[in-house]
């Protein structure tokens, strides 16, 4: 099995790379974020909550995106990997999906962490919230607030996996294609 987490600040381009690199490697990928939005979307009581700490820029609580990755884990049995976007964000739910890992006789291979400027990603964030709808993307504040959440509650995830000595960091400012060609070849590296 092949496990990767692509990490990065909100607007790292998690999302964009995301697409490519399930499509090349045949991975599931498990975005958190893109699984909250559903719930929203569908109205659920999940959903609610979720909408209203997102639109603030703070975090959903760790057993409720936990919780989502376990069902996830075990809808896909025989999957040949998993491409986990957005996930973990706290050390608590790197904790946790190391676990849930094990329990399933696997684990990370490989954390690849894009390095963009607070500058660059707060442009990208109002540029897409242009388009997007996204309501947390179209006030500076809260662009401003993710960053400081990540800063504080997502940023010490790549010193727990580089403790495992897994990770690896890569320039996410460029072409699209320029860094999907920088994971790929981390990602064929693995598979070697
Ligand atoms: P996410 O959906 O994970 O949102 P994100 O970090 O903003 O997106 P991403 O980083 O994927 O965007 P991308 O760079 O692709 O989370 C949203 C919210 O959900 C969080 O704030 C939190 O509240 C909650 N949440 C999610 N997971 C959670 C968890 N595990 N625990 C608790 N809460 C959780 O795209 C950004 C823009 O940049 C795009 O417009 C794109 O076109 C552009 N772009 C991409 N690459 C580029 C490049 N190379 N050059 C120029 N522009 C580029």
């Amino acid at each position: 099995m092949l496990n990767i987490i692509l990490f990065g600040p909100p607007g790292s381009g998690k999302g964009t790379q995301s697409e490519k690199i399930v499509e090349k490697f045949g991975l599931i990928h498990l975005s958190t974020g893109n699984l909250l939005r559903q719930e929203i979307a569908d109205k659920t009581p999940l959903g609610l909550e979720a909408k209203n700490l997102m639109d603030k820029g703070q975090l959903v609580p760790d057993e409720v995106v936990v919780g989502m990755i376990d069902s996830c884990l075990e809808k896909h049995p025989e999957a040949k990997g998993f491409l986990f976007d957005g996930f973990p964000r706290t050390v608590a739910q790197a904790e946790a999906l190391d676990k849930l890992l094990a329990l399933r006789k696997t684990a990370i291979n490989k954390v690849l962490a894009l390095e963009v400027t607070e500058e660059e990603l707060v442009k990208r964030l109002l540029l897409r919230g242009e388009t997007s709808g996204r309501s947390d993307d179209t006030d500076e504040s809260v662009i401003r607030k993710r960053y400081t959440v990540y800063k504080n509650e997502t940023e010490p995830v790549a010193d727990h996996y580089k403790q495992q000595g897994k990770l690896e960091v890569i320039k996410g400012e460029g072409s699209v294609d320029d860094i999907f060609q920088a994971l790929s070849n981390h990602i064929e590296g693995e598979l070697k």
